[in-house]
């Protein structure tokens, strides 16, 4: 089974190639035991993974309040990219579905355009000690997730990028109202740097899970030994603000 490819070799280092090898048995082991094994790795189970898919698409989570627009800060964000910025043909750009899904999807710019849009003002956190007020523009993943038919027991959310980022969202989290995928910024299409044509934005994690240039989605019941870029060096999984 193809779990998640990583398209930068670079990233992989050989520890992690050794992990990554012993994921068949791993497999086995998860059978059954997929919580026990999350505790272990991630530490206590917090109350929103209990929750089905089916219950959080049908309730929609309390939204954070949001700022004003004349709140917003347009210089406070600043570019935070490990490594390089990968320019994407959005003409010719497919977000890709796929996982413990019934639907499968490969979603150009346009289909993405033409489902509801949504915009939000919020502060944007990270971890390194500064903050901004922006707004995005773009869709509810939980649109995308409903559009995948996700299976009932999906519990983690993987996200694929350009640059060879990775990150790993709680289902829960993933699904609240407003975790988008943005488009714009403050009112303008995306700029590259920030992550165009796809990012992730939310009010409710810390900057490093907000994956930019975002190509690819896997949905998945059992968790993966791969977490995240940074929380596969140590930073905290959960992330919530
Ligand atoms: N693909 C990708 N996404 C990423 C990062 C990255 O290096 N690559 N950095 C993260 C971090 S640490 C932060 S704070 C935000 C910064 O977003 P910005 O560069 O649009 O300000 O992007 C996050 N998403
Ligand atoms: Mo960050």
């Amino acid at each position: 089974m193809s779990l998640i490819e990583f398209p930068n070799r670079r990233l992989l280092m050989r520890r992690r190639f050794l992990q990554l090898s012993g994921l068949s048995s791993l497999g086995l082991l998860l059978n059954g035991c997929g919580g026990r094994f999350f505790e272990e790795v991630v530490g206590k189970t917090f109350e929103p993974l209990n929750q089905s898919v089916e219950q959080l698409l049908l309730n929609t989570q309390k939204p954070v309040p949001e700022f004003a627009k004349s709140a917003i800060e347009p210089d406070a964000l600043i570019i935070n990219t490990f490594d390089f910025t990968p320019k994407i043909d959005s003409a010719k750009f497919r977000l890709i579905v796929e996982g413990d899904i019934n639907n499968p999807l490969s979603l150009s710019m346009a289909d993405i355009q033409q489902m509801p849009h949504t915009s939000m003002t919020i502060r944007h956190v990270c971890v390194e000690g500064w903050a901004a007020i922006v707004q995005w523009g773009g869709l509810q993943l939980r649109d995308i997730i409903a559009l995948a038919k996700p299976k009932q027991n999906v519990r983690y959310v993987y996200f694929q990028s350009a640059d060879g980022y990775y990150e790993s969202w709680d289902i829960a989290s993933a699904l609240h109202p407003q975790t988008l995928m943005a488009y714009e910024k403050n009112g303008q299409p995306l700029p590259i740097e920030n992550g165009a044509p796809l990012r992730l934005a939310a009010p409710i994690k810390l900057g490093y899970k907000q994956s930019k240039w975002v190509t690819r989605i896997f949905l998945a019941e059992n968790f993966l030994p791969i977490k995240g870029y940074w929380e596969d060096q140590g930073y905290e999984w959960f992330a919530g603000l």
